[in-house]
């Protein structure tokens, strides 16, 4: 089941499900318009399912923007959880390395904070770029939906924009890497229902697009994220509570060549086999 938000042509924000034609059911008579509605719920998908459709009016897709899944949700994102992702930190940092090869074998997985829903920017809509980066890259990330009792309830696509030189720079330096204006993209819509070995088969890829040319693309399987999700999910949970949801990212397994960085109006798609394509266009911020 595909769970969405969306604008109508109104300009209300609304929340939907979007069906195989691409249809999308308006949830709001149902009075359900916003999202923790839904992820307040132990088995949203069963609450959902057991609506009754046919009073639900239907909207054709075209018609809609959709927007991120995010309202009153956090994002956290989890790092260093495929073995390339804790080459490439290796490679980057002046003097952290060790740390990245700690965390990767630690039974702590590294989770840092990432956005504020309000900050989570659209599909469609501009990433940003920091202006006092000069390596700056997308990471194309699985994202765990959370419930308010810590489950893992739905599935969707992260963006989590990068500056590699002031990552590397100093491990301390990192929530200046990751969080800035337009950091974060979320979208299109989330899955809800498929169980963790379903999403294992999935695949993620990335592609780059600068004017007419592709100048960076790359997959890898799901599979190879080394931690269980419920893993990453339990310590995202721990002595915190959300009771709105959350979303959790949860590390990238593609990282570009170390001569590649990004320039504003590249176009960056992430797509996830099980889920959709992400799409958005590169600012500087
Ligand atoms: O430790 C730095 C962040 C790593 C990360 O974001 C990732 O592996 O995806
Ligand atoms: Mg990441």
């Amino acid at each position: 089941m595909k769970l969405c938000r969306f604008k109508a042509s109104d300009d209300t924000i609304r929340i939907g499900l979007i069906d195989e034609s691409e249809q999308v059911t308006d949830l709001t008579p149902a009075n359900i318009t916003r999202l923790n509605q839904v992820l307040r719920r132990t088995v949203p998908i069963d609450f959902l399912n057991s609506l009754d459709k046919s009073a639900l009016p239907s909207i054709d897709s075209v018609a809609t923007t959709l927007l991120a899944p995010v309202d009153q949700q956090e994002v956290w994102a989890a790092g260093v959880t495929y073995f390339r992702s804790k080459t490439a930190r290796m490679e980057e940092s002046n003097f952290s390395a060790t740390a990245y090869d700690k965390v990767y074998d630690a039974p702590r997985p590294e989770i840092f904070f990432k956005s504020l829903p309000e900050k989570v920017v659209d599909p469609g809509a501009l990433v940003g770029i920091r202006g006092d980066a000069t390596w700056n890259v997308p990471e194309p990330e699985l994202a765990l939906v959370i419930n308010s009792n810590g489950a893992i309830v739905g599935f969707t696509i992260g963006n989590d924009m990068s500056a590699r030189d002031i990552e590397g720079e100093n491990l301390l330096y990192l929530p200046q890497a990751k969080v800035y204006d337009k950091s974060c993209a979320i979208g299109p819509c989330i899955i809800l229902g498929p169980s963790e070995a379903e999403v294992r088969e999935w695949e993620i890829g990335i592609n780059i697009q600068r004017g007419k040319m592709s100048v960076f693309s790359g997959s890898t399987t799901i599979n190879r994220i080394k931690r269980q999700f419920a893993e990453l999910a339990d310590y995202l949970c721990r002595s915190q509570s959300f009771p709105n949801g959350a979303i959790l990212l949860t590390g990238t397994g593609i990282v570009p060549d170390d001569n590649f960085t990004l320039q504003p109006d590249d176009i960056i798609a992430i797509n996830i086999s099980g889920i959709g394509t992400l799409e958005n266009a590169v600012a500087l911020v």
